[in-house]
Order: C-alpha cells, then structure tokens, then sequence
C-alpha cells in the first residue's frame, strides 16, 4: 500500500472565505474531502492542514519514517523557511517524491512569492491550476511510481 500525505501550510483552512479571484470558490473541508476520495487502488491519501512550522516539520519527518510520498502546499513557508526546506530535502534525499504545490500562479504574483526556498529541493512544482493543482500533483506521483 502506498501512503501519500498531502500536507498544507499556514491559512489554507480559510480557502474558499475570501480572495476567489485569486483562489477560487472551493472551501478547505470541500478540498480536504475531494482529496481524500481520490486515492487510487493501492493507495491511501491523508490531508493534513497546519499553521505551525513545527508541526509541519514533524510531518515530514514522519514522511521519511514511513516512507510516504508527499503533496506538499507549503503556502506562506514557501517564500522563507529554510526549516521546511531541510525538512523537504530529507524527504526528497530519502528517494521520496515530494511535489510542492499551489492553487495560484506566484511568479504572477506579488514580487516576495517569485521566490521558493523550498522549488530546489523538490522533486517538482505545480503552480496556478487552481485547487486542480493537487490533482495534477497525485497523477505526477502516480506517473513517477508506474
Ligand atoms: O497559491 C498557493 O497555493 C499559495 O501557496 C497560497 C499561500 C500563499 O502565501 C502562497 O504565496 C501561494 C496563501 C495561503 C492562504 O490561503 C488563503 C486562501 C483563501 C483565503 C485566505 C487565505
């Protein structure tokens, strides 16, 4: 069985309750759910959404102890923590993928979101689609498993 853990960082919990223009309509329950449903056969997919740096940290630790693959929406973390980069990196060194996501397209965004701490340490990067972004990021996963 292949365990994937989507993880997501500080404020997702509020998707769906302001900014649609930037991140649509779907609210965080609806996404959580829909994730959670679309694991494919041999697969199970845990949604997790934090606030905390150190809880996201852990989680990617448990990541490696459990060998798990990774949907990883680091949202705010993405412009400056290198303590989720190292995380990241542990993750990915380990022969994990690790597939950074975002619902909007930062570079067509403000300045500070041009940059990832996290893009260089990733096995790849999926940006602007939408919450279908988290879709695209299963079948990468699914894609590199085959
Ligand atoms: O586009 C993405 O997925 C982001 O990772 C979302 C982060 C942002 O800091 C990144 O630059 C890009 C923001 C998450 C906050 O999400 C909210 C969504 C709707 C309403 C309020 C917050």
């Amino acid at each position: 069985m292949t365990r994937i853990l989507v993880l997501n960082g500080p404020n997702l919990s509020r998707l769906g309750t302001r900014e649609p223009d930037v991140y649509g309509l779907t609210t965080w329950p609806e996404l959580a759910e829909a994730l959670s449903k679309a694991a494919a056969k041999g697969e199970t997919i845990e949604v997790r959404q934090t606030d905390d740096e150190s809880e996201l940290i852990g989680w990617l630790h448990e990541a490696v102890d459990t060998s798990s693959e990774v949907v990883l929406n680091p949202a705010a973390f993405t412009h400056y923590s290198y303590a989720v980069r190292d995380a990241v990196a542990l993750v990915t060194s380990a022969g994990l993928p690790l597939i950074e996501v975002h619902i909007s397209n930062p570079h067509a965004r403000e300045e500070f979101r041009h940059t990832s701490v996290i893009s260089g340490v990733a096995t790849g990067v999926i940006a602007g689609f939408g919450v279908n972004s988290y879709h695209l990021a299963l079948a990468a996963v699914r894609q590199r498993r085959a």
